[in-house]
């Protein structure tokens, strides 16, 4: 048994009975794949995720990857080296890809689903495998030469980087130094130093190709100033053999609270001898291209930080189930002695763990669903406008709540288990190790909570949040739960009305900004809280939602059907009463919020 506890039940139930997938399954352009398919799919994935792929998750920790200076080389554990190779020899990471690059094409929903399973199985393994989801962008920026390199790719297994930080260039990619200097033959010479860069050395693929943001000689100051490089670690002769070395070599591997199996490096560029790049797709458009890839990768994370609290919540709880402690609080001294789940206070925690990690895993496919269909419009040509500003809009609140919840809850995971919780004889600590770099890496909770309000909101012209601000007052203005969700459907317009007025609040901070530029610095100090806050009002939506669908199915229902059901029923109801009213006190906190913090001298912290 490994420490990997997967939740296919609840994934299951957001596809087919919430989201209803099986009626975009088995259609263009999904045609391949079918419901029954969908489900082998997802029981063959989730069977190597509980095995093989879980089997390294400790010991790559104890034992972590050793970097040797000498020959800028990095040796992978052997056991983790195993995990990769049975999930790479599966083939699962072609789900995502298009047809025409042999790929399954199948909808995110799926691959997201996918996705969890790896991710809380053993997210390095996922960073790791995914050089053929970099080659796929590639492939679609580049040019025809690039083209074939990132079929070569795809087919070789070769690894994959995304190479943006430098030690001056974090939050502020603009501030990026590395340089490219145009030989005049098609090809760059880079130049400079990168840092923290994921997967960017290893000895599990004969080659690794870097997606690095550069600056080319004489370009303006900032990200629009940036250009997109593919740079090869060994150069690929015409006939796709591998060539020479090229001059881009690690000199650096960080030593991490957590997260420990997958690397993190610093790359130097042509200080050996040149590094050699080419222009994805032969055109000055870098911070555009490489977003395609952090759009990606901000899913990714947040869906990582969220399968790892739903793993630690499922540790925890059959923890709980089993440790007897103490008598029941209504009960006599002389009572039996109660297994710990009998404590109101355990269970004021597992229900908060349970009911944020459902609401965010729905979350993660609800956005996966507008992927879905934005991949179906795309195939019947129609405009994919306002698909994509919903799905925009989603992203930061993916990420930036999904990290920022799950690292908080995983620590009353930990708490269920008492002192037994810090020890490493369970996986929980390794948990909280592991998962603090979501809230931090593919831009910070503050970057996350910047994105969400000036661009996905102000940006949009408020579009895309009316939208879904609407749809979800029209759920709480209807009769969904047949009469039984009457109070919680109240609270859900409350929360939904308040942090539209937080909205406006703020939109009215970043206008007074016109008169005086230092308003904005209330827009500063409350995004966070409205990132927060609106991701609450979402989660506490997608609940009920399930609810409603757990009501109409519970009666008749066979006893494990009916145990799913009532929780569901249970955990919609808790979310909305404990945490829905808080959002009138965030709102008054935000209304008052001044700029007197701002005057605090520097000294006087
Ligand atoms: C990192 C990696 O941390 C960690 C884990 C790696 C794991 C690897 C595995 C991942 C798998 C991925 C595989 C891919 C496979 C795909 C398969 C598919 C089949 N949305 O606001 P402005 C653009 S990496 C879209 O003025 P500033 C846009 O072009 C390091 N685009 O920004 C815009 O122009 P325009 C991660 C956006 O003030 C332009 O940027 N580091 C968005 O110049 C300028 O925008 C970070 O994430 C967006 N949301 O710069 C950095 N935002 O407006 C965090 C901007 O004309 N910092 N653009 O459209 C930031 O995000 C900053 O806000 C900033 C500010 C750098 C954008
Ligand atoms: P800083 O930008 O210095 O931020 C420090 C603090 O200040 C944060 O709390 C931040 O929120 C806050 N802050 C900064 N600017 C603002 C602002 N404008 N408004 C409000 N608050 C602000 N990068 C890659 O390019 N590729 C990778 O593969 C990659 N993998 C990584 C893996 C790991 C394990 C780690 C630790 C990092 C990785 N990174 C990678 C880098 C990562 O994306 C950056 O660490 C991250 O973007 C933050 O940058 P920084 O560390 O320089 O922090």
């Amino acid at each position: 048994m490994t420490h990997y506890k997967s939740n296919l039940r609840d994934i299951e139930f957001n596809l087919f009975e919430v989201f209803r997938r099986q009626d975009v399954l088995g259609k263009a352009p999904f045609e391949e794949l079918d419901e029954e398919t969908a489900r082998t799919i997802l029981d063959e994935v989730n069977r190597l995720a509980t095995g093989v792929v879980a089997e390294s998750f400790e010991d790559a920790d104890r034992n972590p990857p050793v970097f040797d200076p000498k020959t800028n080389t990095v040796a992978i554990p052997e056991s983790l080296k195993k995990s990769y190779q049975a999930y790479m020899d599966a083939g699962w990471y072609n789900l995502d890809l298009p047809q025409e690059l042999g790929g399954l094409g199948a909808p995110r929903s799926l691959v997201w689903s996918a996705a969890e399973l790896v991710l809380g199985s053993n997210p390095a393994v996922h960073m790791y495998s995914a050089g053929p989801g970099f080659a796929s962008i590639l492939y679609s920026e580049g040019n025809e030469k690039q083209k074939e390199f990132a079929k070569l790719a795809i087919e070789r297994g070769w690894g994959a980087t995304m190479v943006l930080t430098e030690p001056d260039a974090g939050s502020d990619v603009g501030a990026g130094r590395t340089k490219a200097v145009d030989q005049g033959d098609g090809t760059w010479h880079i130049e400079g130093v990168k840092r923290f860069i994921t997967s960017a050395e290893h000895d599990m693929s004969e080659n690794i190709f870097h997606l690095v943001l550069a600056r080319p000689e004489g370009a303006r100051a900032g990200t629009k100033g940036l250009s997109l490089y593919l740079v090869p670690k060994f150069l690929v002769n015409e006939d796709g053999s591998l060539g020479e070395r090229n001059g881009a070599y690690v000199t650096n591997v960080e030593h991490k609270m957590g997260l420990k199996a997958s690397t993190t490096c610093e790359l130097t560029f042509g200080d050996k001898h040149p590094a050699i790049g080419y222009l994805v797709g032969d055109k000055h458009d870098g911070i555009r291209q490489m977003f395609l890839i952090i759009e990606y990768a901000r899913m990714m994370v947040g869906t990582k930080a969220i399968a790892t609290l739903s793993t630690g919540y499922l540790n925890a709880l059959e923890y709980a189930k089993e440790r007897v402690q103490g008598n029941d609080l209504a009960g006599d001294k002389d009572s039996p002695k109660v297994t710990i789940t009998h404590h109101p206070d355990v269970r004021r925690s597992l229900m908060t763990q349970k009911s944020y990690v459902e609401a965010m895993r729905a979350l993660v496919l609800y956005t996966a669903t507008q992927q879905d269909a934005i991949q179906i419009a795309h195939q019947e040509g129609q405009d994919v406008t306002e698909l994509e500003a919903m799905n925009d809009l989603l992203l930061p609140i993916v990420k930036g709540v999904g990290s920022e919840r799950s690292y908080a809850l995983l620590a009353e995971s930990l708490q269920t288990l008492g002192g037994s919780g810090f020890l490493q004889e369970y996986p929980i600590e390794q948990y909280i190790r592991d998962a603090k770099i979501d809230t931090l890496y593919e831009g910070t909770t503050a970057i996350q909570a910047q994105d969400f309000f000036f661009r996905k909101i102000v940006k949009n012209g408020g579009q895309a949040m009316g939208r879904l601000a609407g749809e979800i007052k029209a759920f709480a203005q209807s009769d969904a739960g047949n009469g039984q969700l009457k109070e919680e459907r109240a609270l859900l317009l409350e929360g939904t009305e308040n942090v539209e007025k937080m909205v406006e609040l703020m939109v009215g901070h970043a206008m007074s900004s016109a008169e005086d530029k230092r308003e904005l610095y209330k827009v500063g100090l409350n995004s966070t809280r409205l990132l927060m806050a609106f991701g609450d009002v979402v989660l506490s939506w997608l609940l009920l939602r399930q609810a409603e669908v757990a009501l109409n199915k519970i009666d008749g229902a066979g006893d494990e059907d009916k145990d799913f059901y009532t929780g569901k029923i249970a955990a919609a109801r808790f979310f909305t009463e404990q945490f829905l009213p808080r959002i009138a006190a965030e709102l008054r906190v935000a209304e008052g919020v001044a700029l007197d913090l701002m005057d605090v001298p520097e000294s006087a912290f």
